[in-house]
């Protein structure tokens, strides 16, 4: 691998479609070509505070991830380099002890409610994707998720939308849209979206 990687931002609001949409572009290639990296992995440990307090933590905030770190690892990456992703555990709030190791690839899928928030990750990549769900339907989605995969009660689902998801959505995940090259409505059932996509980086990969 001489060339940089193609980097592709894929952001949105929570349970917007993000990930279906990061997994329908993956499908296109065999994994030794492409990674999916979430800004998710690197959420900032608050393992230091006690348990109730984490629940008070507004992790719809740009300033509850470890942007830096992701950064970092990504232009490790592009210089060739294998890196060790941490693993971050929703139930605790914590990264946990075990990270997994992420090979240099021809294509990086950077995913991630607020990654084109910052100007940095921005300059890095060459298409920026916004998918965008109406609200109704990601709560609905949110609720059935965090439920079933991240061990949080509807109650506990519902005071973190109310108190944080929702109005972080409006002051800073939903004003990235602008940076977009990209929107796409309803994510992964956008059929014609996701096949726009698909063409455009087959045609960058082929110029390369
Ligand atoms: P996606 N999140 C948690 O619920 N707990 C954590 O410890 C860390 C993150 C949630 C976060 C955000 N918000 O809305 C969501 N809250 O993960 C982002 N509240 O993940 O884009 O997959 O929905
Ligand atoms: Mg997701």
């Amino acid at each position: 691998m001489t060339k940089k990687p193609l980097i592709i931002g894929v952001a949105g609001g929570s349970a917007s479609g993000k990930s279906s949409v990061s997994q329908a572009i993956l499908a296109n290639f065999s994994h030794e070509h492409i990674a999916l990296i979430a800004h998710d992995s690197y959420y900032k440990d608050q393992g230091s505070l006690e348990f109730e307090d984490r629940l008070k933590t507004n992790y719809d905030h740009p300033f509850a991830f470890d942007t830096d770190y992701l950064l970092t690892q990504l232009g490790a990456l592009q210089d060739g380099l294998k890196v060790d992703i941490p693993i971050y555990d929703y139930a605790l709030h914590t990264r946990s002890q075990e990270t997994y190791s992420q090979n240099p690839v021809d294509v990086i899928i950077v995913e991630g409610i607020l990654v084109l928030d910052d100007k940095r990750l921005r300059d890095m990549m060459d298409i920026k994707i916004f998918v965008d769900t109406d609200d109704d339907v990601r709560i609905i989605r949110r609720i059935k998720r965090d439920m079933a995969e991240r061990s949080r009660s509807l109650d506990s689902i519902i005071t973190q939308y109310l108190s944080a998801v929702k109005p972080m959505y409006h002051e800073f995940i939903e004003p990235t849209k602008r940076y977009a090259d990209l929107i796409i409505p309803e994510g992964v059932s956008n059929l014609v979206g996701l096949d726009i996509i698909n063409t455009k980086i087959a045609s960058i990969l082929e110029e390369n």
